[in-house]
C-alpha cells in the first residue's frame, strides 16, 4: 500500500508523505480511509446540493459532513475503527438522502461516482487508491482543489465548536457542500480561484459564529494572568479547543479535590469570566502540542484530548490519556457523547485522577492572555493615542500554529528582535514560541497581546478593522500592521483565506510555504495578495519595517 498526503506543514521532504507512514504518524491505512471518507463526503455533498434546490436541508447530513472533515484534519484521529464507522454511516446517510431528494423532485440523474459508489470494508483501500489527492492530474487544479478542501476542513473544525454550543449557520453548510461537490467537476482555474476566495468569506463567518458562541456562553475574555506552576492536588490535563468539554469537566470535578489544568490551545479559557468562577481551574501546564510526549509523562494524571493535536502517546501515559469528540487513537480510551448536547461523562477520568500523583512542575510564574477584541477595545483609546504619539510604531500579527520543525525557532528570535516600540498580536498555538518572554509593556499596553485560540484570529481581524476606523483609513493595509504568520495544519489555511477575504495584503507565511500550493497558484497569490514566505529574522525585520535597503 502507499499513501500521499501533503496537507500539513510538516509533510515529508516538503513535498508529501508517501509510502507507509506520514511524519505525523498517520499510516497508509488511515490515509486511505481518510481519502475515501473525503471522497464519500464530496459525493454526499453533490446530492445535498441538488437537495437544496428542492428545499431539502438535512441537518443530520450537515453534521456528518462537518464531523468527517474535522476528523481528517492533521493530528485529530488515527483510529481505523472510527473511520470504518464513519464510512459505513456515510453510505447509509447517502442512501437516505438520495431517497429524500428524489421524493422531493430533485434531479439526481447526473451523479458523480463519489455519490454512487458502494464498496465493502475489505475493498476500502483498493477504492481509496484511485480517489486520493493524486487522482487530480493537473498540478494547478489539484493545488486549488486541495487548498479549497483544506480551507473547508478548517471551517468544519470551527463550525463543530460552535455547534457544540448550539450555534449553527446553514449557509456555511451550503457553501461547504457546494464547494466540495465542485471538486468533482471540471472547472477552469479562475472558477476554482473564486471558490477559494469565497471560502475565505465563510471562514470569517464561521469564526464570527464561534466568537459569538463562546462570548455569549462564557462572557468576553479579560486580561488574565495564568499560573504556569502546579499545586499538590491530583490533576486532570485538558487539551484541544473544545471549551464545552472544559466546562463539563470543571462542573464534574467541583469539590472533588481534583485540579484542572489547561494545555496547549485550552490556555485562553482562563480569561473567560465563566471559567474564572471555578477555583478548580488552576493553571496552564506545558507548551505547544508537539511537546506533549515529554510533558504528559510528567503530568502524572489523566489527560483529555478534546480536539487535535494528539501525537502518538508514549507507553508511560498511554493508559491515562483519553480522547473525546472527533479525536481518536488506537488503544486509547474514547469518551463518547452521552445524549445530543448533553455533557460527556468524565467520571472514569476523575476516579483515575484521584489515584494519581500530583503533576511535577515544569516551570513557575504566570503568563498573560485574554486580549480578544472586546478587551483590546477597552484599551482602544490608549492604543490609538500611543500610535499617534509615536510610542507604538508597529503591530506584528504573529498568529497561527506551532510545530516541531527546528526552523520555528525563527519565531522566538523574531519576537525577541522586534523593535521596542512594536507590539505582537497573537492567537493560536504559535504563541508558545514567545509567550513566556518578558517583553514588557508600552505605557501599560503589554507587548504581547494574546487574543486566544487560532479561531480567535477573528479577534485580531476585528481589532484591525476597529483601528482602521479609529484612524479613518480607507484601506486596512495602510495600518502599521505586519503579518508574519506561522502555519501548521488546515485551520491555519482558513485563517489565511479569511484574512485575504478581508482585504489584508502582504501576509508572510512560514516556516515554509504549503507544499500543496503549485508554482502557478503561488504566483497568483503573490501577484494578487503579495503573499510571501520568510527568510531570516534580520532581513525579514528590515522588510517588515520598510527598510529593505
Ligand atoms: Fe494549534 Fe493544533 Fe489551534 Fe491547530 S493546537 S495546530 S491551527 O490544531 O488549531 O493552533
Ligand atoms: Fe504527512 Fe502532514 Fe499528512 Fe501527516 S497530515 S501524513 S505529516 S502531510
Amino acid at each position: 500500500m502507499s499513501m500521499f498526503c501533503f496537507q500539513c506543514e510538516e509533510t515529508a521532504k516538503g513535498t508529501g508523505c508517501e509510502s507507509t507512514v506520514g511524519v505525523c504518524g498517520k499510516t497508509d491505512v488511515i490515509a486511505g480511509l481518510q481519502d475515501l471518507l473525503v471522497y464519500q463526503v464530496k459525493g454526499i455533498s453533490q446530492i445535498a446540493e441538488e437537495g437544496r434546490k428542492v428545499g431539502i436541508d438535512n441537518t443530520v447530513v450537515n453534521k456528518f459532513i462537518m464531523e468527517c472533515l474535522f476528523a481528517t484534519i492533521t493530528n485529530a484521529n488515527f483510529d481505523e475503527q472510527s473511520f470504518n464507522n464513519l464510512l459505513e454511516l456515510g453510505f447509509k446517510l447517502r442512501s437516505d438522502l438520495h431517497l429524500e431528494v428524489t421524493v422531493a423532485g430533485g434531479d439526481l440523474s447526473n451523479l458523480h461516482n463519489a455519490a454512487t459508489f458502494i464498496v465493502s470494508q475489505d475493498e476500502y483501500q483498493t477504492k481509496a487508491a484511485s480517489v486520493g489527492v493524486l487522482s487530480t492530474v493537473n498540478p494547478d487544479v489539484r493545488s486549488l482543489r486541495e487548498l479549497l478542501v483544506y480551507g473547508i476542513k478548517g471551517i468544519a473544525a470551527y463550525q463543530e465548536h460552535a455547534y457544540r454550543l448550539g450555534k449553527l449557520n446553514t449557509e456555511v453548510d451550503a457553501f461547504n457542500q457546494r464547494a466540495l461537490a465542485s471538486t468533482l467537476q471540471e472547472h477552469e482555474l479562475p472558477e476554482l480561484i473564486a471558490l477559494v476566495l469565497e471560502c475565505g468569506k465563510f471562514g470569517v463567518d464561521v469564526m464570527a459564529l464561534l466568537d459569538g458562541a463562546n462570548t455569549s456562553t462564557y462572557g468576553n475574555p479579560e486580561m488574565t494572568q495564568v499560573n504556569i506552576g502546579v499545586r499538590t492536588n491530583p490533576g486532570i490535563l485538558i487539551s484541544g479547543h473544545d471549551l464545552k468539554d472544559l466546562k463539563d469537566l470543571l462542573e464534574q470535578t467541583k469539590g472533588s479535590g481534583v485540579d484542572i489544568y489547561t494545555h496547549g490551545e485550552m490556555l485562553p479559557a482562563h480569561s473567560y469570566p465563566e471559567f474564572k468562577k471555578y477555583d478548580n481551574l488552576v493553571a496552564n501546564y506545558g507548551g505547544a502540542w508537539w511537546e506533549q510526549t515529554k510533558e504528559f509523562d510528567l503530568f502524572n494524571g489523566p489527560i483529555l484530548m478534546t480536539t487535535n493535536c494528539i501525537v502518538t502517546p508514549k507507553a508511560a501515559y498511554r493508559k491515562r490519556i483519553f480522547t473525546t469528540g472527533v479525536v481518536g487513537f488506537p488503544g486509547v480510551q474514547h469518551i463518547d457523547d452521552d445524549v445530543e448536547g448533553g455533557p460527556r461523562d468524565y467520571s472514569e477520568i476523575i476516579e483515575l485522577a484521584k489515584k494519581c500523583e500530583s503533576p511535577e512542575p515544569l516551570e513557575s510564574g504566570e503568563i498573560v492572555t485574554g486580549f480578544a477584541h472586546n478587551q483590546v477595545m477597552t484599551l482602544a483609546d490608549k492604543v490609538v493615542d500611543a500610535v499617534k504619539a509615536g510610542d507604538v510604531k508597529k503591530f506584528f500579527v504573529m498568529a497561527g500554529c506551532d510545530g516541531r520543525h527546528k526552523a520555528r525557532s525563527y519565531y522566538t528570535d523574531f519576537a525577541k528582535q522586534i523593535p521596542e516600540d512594536a507590539i505582537i498580536l497573537t492567537a493560536g498555538c504559535a504563541k508558545y514560541r514567545y509567550n513566556k518572554l518578558d517583553l514588557g509593556d508600552i505605557g501599560g499596553i503589554p507587548r504581547i497581546l494574546d487574543a486566544g485560540q487560532c479561531n480567535d484570529s477573528y479577534s485580531l481581524a476585528v481589532i484591525a478593522m476597529k483601528l482602521q476606523e479609529a484612524f479613518g483609513l480607507d484601506d486596512i493595509n495602510d495600518l502599521p500592521i505586519a503579518y508574519n504568520i506561522a502555519w501548521y495544519e488546515q485551520k491555519a489555511v482558513i485563517v489565511l483565506l479569511a484574512l485575504l477575504h478581508l482585504g489584508v495584503k502582504n501576509i508572510h507565511l512560514g516556516p515554509v510555504l504549503p507544499a500543496f500550493l503549485s508554482e502557478n497558484v503561488v504566483n497568483v497569490l503573490v501577484e494578487n495578495f503579495g503573499i510571501g514566505g520568510i527568510s531570516n529574522v534580520e532581513d525579514d525585520m528590515k522588510m517588515f519595517m520598510g527598510d529593505a535597503s
